[in-house]
């Protein structure tokens, strides 16, 4: 290979690693990481009120694309969608204990990882339906702990 497609070669990869730009896949689940760290993720205001504990605290994706959460802190925590019938994140917390059961593998039919421990990943998630779609922690949802996926 010349000098020239080894350059060439090495910036394809470097935007393949940039976030937001083509999902890549490691250790297992599939599509886009959000990533899951209370103790990291300040609160940032979003359009649709507090967020905080998911990095990104928005995030859009193509519609087809996939996705899961990874929880990169020291306790456990979840990623649970609130409900077609939220805009915005209500004051109080709208999850049951439900949540922390794993279940879920579309954007259109509802989602939640169940209680990730520390170092893992939830099952992966197919954005497949357009829309925003509000998420939360089951455990820390006042923290805030709170995001949003945009599929478009
Ligand atoms: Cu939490």
């Amino acid at each position: 290979m010349t000098r020239q497609s080894w350059t060439t070669l090495a910036l394809m990869l470097l935007a393949a690693c940039t976030a937001g730009g083509i999902p890549t896949s490691s250790g297992g689940a599939g599509g886009v990481t959000i990533d899951i760290n209370l103790t990291l993720s300040q609160p940032v205001q979003t359009p649709y009120g507090l967020s905080g504990g998911f990095t990104p605290a928005i995030t859009t994706v193509p519609v087809g694309s996939q996705f899961h959460f990874t929880n990169t802190d020291s306790f456990a925590h979840t990623g649970s969608y609130l409900g077609s019938q939220f805009t915005q994140f209500p004051a109080g917390s709208p999850l049951g204990q439900g949540a922390t059961h794993q279940s879920g593998a579309t954007l259109s039919g509802g989602f939640t990882s169940g209680a990730l421990q520390p170092g893992t990943s939830s099952q992966t998630i197919t954005a497949d339906r357009a829309g925003t779609y509000l998420f939360g922690c089951f455990f820390h949802y006042g923290a805030p702990m709170r995001g949003a996926i945009i599929a478009q």
